[in-house]
């Protein structure tokens, strides 16, 4: 018989999809993520792990002739996807202590967060060389995985908005983006005007990635968790070249490391996107092991 033990819990799920973009690859994060032994790690820091497999997801070629809306590709297989994993984040979260969803391109995370905001106030923080905040209208490119967070504020594509509820599901003041670096221009001009708190990597190199994190840490004090969207290409190329859209400048390793540190020290955050990571793109899995190691700070991993 297994004892019960007073272990914390937390559950890991899937979301290998690749819809959101037009790069083929990054749809097998999750397993490049698991197979750099994210499980392991996580169980040696004392935690009871539990991971609940993938969500099903199509694969391009069987909704090719979905002649989708080319300012939102794919946008009907997207909303179907983030509307199941919206109802199995709720199911997560209120299973464990700590949840953590791997993708995927970035447009789950209207799913994740749209889940994690229904039960909990939270603060999120998007950490990513880009902001996610088109519409069909400012997107040049008609990527998906360019307009979750304009989504998760009830602004268009209205279907990914409508999940859970009709609108927005957080106030301008509940999203906080670090780690920015690369802006198209429309939706340069629509970020001004958000509301959101934006720290780009100029803030960065200004002020030092320690008290930005706090500061970001003191913003979200009044509500009651902070939900961490780990966009992988926020790292600098160097660390991470394994992302679908890398940009040069970003995040150091250690930057990164820090950035986790400082958010588990705050005891606030209870769930994290880990996404957009390309195996194809990689160099020997190293984007997913880094992957890993910042899930592990992020869980209150510490050096002493
Ligand atoms: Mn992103």
């Amino acid at each position: 018989m297994i004892e019960p033990t007073n272990r914390k819990v937390v559950r890991i799920l899937g979301v290998p999809m690749d819809l959101g973009q037009q790069r083929r690859g990054v749809d097998m994060g999750p397993s490049a993520v698991r197979y750099a032994g994210l499980q392991e790690r996580i169980s040696e820091l004392d935690y009871e792990v539990i991971d609940m497999g993938n969500l099903v997801v199509p694969v391009v070629e069987e909704i090719a002739n979905d002649h989708s809306d080319q300012h939102a590709r794919h946008l009907d297989a997207v909303t179907q996807v983030c509307q199941e994993l919206y109802e199995r984040t709720v199911e997560c979260m209120t299973t464990s202590d700590f949840s953590i969803f791997l993708g995927g391109d970035h447009s789950m995370s209207v799913g994740s967060v749209t889940g994690v905001a229904s039960l909990h106030k939270i603060g999120v923080l998007w950490v990513d060389a880009h902001a996610d905040y088109n519409t069909p209208t400012s997107s040049p490119s008609g990527n998906v995985h360019g307009m979750p967070v304009a989504a998760i504020l009830g602004d268009e594509p209205q279907p990914l908005a409508n999940i859970g509820k009709p609108g927005s599901k957080l106030h301008p003041s509940q999203m906080a983006m670090i780690g920015i670096r690369n802006l198209d221009s429309a939706e340069r001009d629509r970020l001004v005007r958000s509301g959101i708190t934006v720290h780009t990597m100029t803030d960065i190199d200004e002020h030092g990635i320690a008290l930005l994190t706090r500061q970001l840490i003191s913003r979200f004090k009044h509500l009651d968790a902070i939900h961490v969207s780990l966009d992988m290409d926020s790292l600098d190329p160097d660390f991470a070249p394994g992302v679908g859209t890398p940009v040069p400048g970003g995040l150091t390793y250690r930057e990164a490391h820090l950035l986790m540190e400082l958010l588990a020290s705050s005891g606030k955050v209870r769930s994290m996107d880990i996404v957009e990571i390309n195996p194809i793109l990689d160099n020997r899995n190293r984007t997913a092991e880094l992957a890993v190691e910042l899930a592990a700070s992020l869980l209150g991993q510490r050096i002493m």
